[in-house]
């Protein structure tokens, strides 16, 4: 554990969640023990709930992470976080923290929907109400609304450069958080915009990276057996696999911390770890998530355990990914796709399909409907990514709206047709400009595979599924 008195606050972190807690909270503290570098204490944020801020307050930041499965170490407490805030609640302290001249790092794990991107133009979404009010210059609510107004007020007090640090789950993260930051402040009057852009371009980086462990939502039976173990209640107690990983392009404006001394590999390929990362790991979480759901399994490692979802994630990975990607250097693809189907395994981790399964219209464009295109371009047929979509199709028009944990849902709902059957839904889903572009959504073998594999898992099940693996 760190010297609480040596840390100083030389990061902001907007989103609390569980995996920020097991993943940047822990390499940070790693490199700060590590290197003797104690000036990356971290400034937490929350986002929309103030759960996280509210339970790491009387616990000064501390909390405990539980490795589960095997080569799980011993449980562990985290001691990089020195202080949590509520942004909902808070939201100038947010912005005077950015602009703090000890700062010099402000990451982000905010999830795909946090950004605020206009699916349509995959710019920011200046019609979002909460951006639209950032705008007018209520104290920030959106996370870009955040970064924006924390820059501004730094370049104003003159607080130096900064580097933004994007640790989501998307392609090109840096690159797309630098056009969202760049669009909130082009969308201000023009006496602030120019100003700020000009500030931007010459003090502010946003290099891209890769994160990689997972972490499900804690339960009140795993803060039960932390204390057991502990001998204390800890709240904010996080539960992740072993596997940890981050790789980062080396484009920082300032100082940053010494990640590489706890084991982040500094690259200058990460788009290619990204899209490997998502093509191949999370694009068969989802498959498995809404193929699960389909199948009553209530966690991850219960659906890998089914031989046919296991067969059409193997099929997935090799058949219709991997053809769609140039591999990192180091990565090697074959015992990627192996591993990641062990770490999918693993009993001790209770991740759930519901969990996984969240967030659709934000997640499968990105890891399914990227193969899908990459396979249609080249002539060939996406088969099981499309079995993939077919899934999550079906996850939708089966789940009453109140209980779909989607930001779409509504959206996805009025599109479906009152009759749910493979031919009435899925051109109805294809229809939803937020996730299916136009030529996507009139290629007709695609719509023809969607709709097999749909009426497959409809009427046939698992079965079905079987059969067309076994013999497919
Ligand atoms: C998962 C990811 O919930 C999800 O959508 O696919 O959170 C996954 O566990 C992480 O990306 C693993 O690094």
């Amino acid at each position: 554990m760190l010297q609480r008195g040596t840390l100083r606050p030389g990061i902001v972190h907007l989103g609390l969640g569980a995996f920020a807690r097991a993943h940047t909270a822990v390499i940070t503290e790693n490199a700060m023990l590590a290197s003797g570098d104690f000036d990356w204490g971290i400034t937490g944020v929350t986002q929309r709930s103030d759960t996280v801020a509210r339970q790491l307050a009387p616990q000064d930041g501390l909390f405990t992470v539980t490795e589960r499965g095997n080569g799980a170490a011993p449980l562990r407490v985290v001691s990089s976080i020195v202080e949590a805030i509520s942004g909902r609640d808070n939201p100038a302290s947010v912005v005077d923290r950015i602009a703090a001249e000890a700062t010099s790092v402000l990451t982000l794990t905010i999830t795909e929907k946090g950004y605020r991107i206009d699916p349509r133009t995959g710019t920011l979404n200046v019609a979002d109400d909460q951006v639209r009010a950032d705008l007018a210059g209520q104290a920030p609510q959106s996370a870009i609304g955040q970064i924006a107004r924390g820059l501004q007020q730094r370049s104003r007090a003159d607080a130096g450069p900064l580097t933004v640090v994007s640790c989501d789950n998307l392609p090109g993260n840096g690159e797309l958080t630098r056009k969202l930051v760049h669009a909130f402040a082009a969308a201000l009057p023009p006496g602030e915009a120019e100003p700020l852009l000009a500030w931007l371009d010459a003090h502010v980086t946003f290099p891209n990276t890769m994160v990689d462990r997972m972490v499900p939502a804690t339960t009140a039976g795993d803060l039960d057996a932390v204390e057991r173990e502990l001998g204390l209640r800890d709240e904010a107690a996080v539960v992740a696999e072993p596997f940890l990983q981050w790789v980062i392009e080396d484009n920082f404006a300032a100082r940053r911390p010494r990640w590489e001394d706890a084991g982040a590999l500094f690259s200058s390929d990460v788009a290619a770890w990204e899209a490997a990362k998502l093509r191949l790991l999370n694009a068969s979480h989802s498959m498995l998530a809404y193929l699960g759901l389909a199948a009553g399994k209530t966690t991850i490692s219960d659906a890998v355990g089914e031989d046919v979802f296991l067969s059409a994630c193997r099929r997935m990975m090799a058949e219709d990914a991997l053809p769609t990607i140039s591999l990192p250097q180091g990565l090697a693809g074959e015992a990627y796709c192996a591993q990641v189907l062990g770490r999918f395994a693993n009993p001790a981790l209770g991740h759930t399909t519901a969990k996984v399964g969240s967030d659709g219209s934000q997640k499968i464009g990105l890891r399914l409907l990227s193969t899908v295109r990459g396979n249609l371009d080249a002539g060939r047929e996406p088969r099981w990514a499309a079995l993939a979509v077919a899934a999550w199709m079906r996850h939708v028009a089966t789940t009453p709206e109140g209980q779909l944990d989607d930001p779409l849902a509504a959206e996805l709902h009025a599109a479906l047709p009152s009759s749910r059957t493979a031919s009435t839904v899925v051109p109805a889903l294809l229809g939803c400009r937020s996730i299916f572009d136009g030529e996507l959504a009139a290629h007709g073998g695609f719509s023809e595979l969607l709709t097999h594999w749909y009426r497959t898992i409809d009427i046939h099940g698992l079965d079905g599924l079987r059969n067309e693996i076994n013999h497919g």
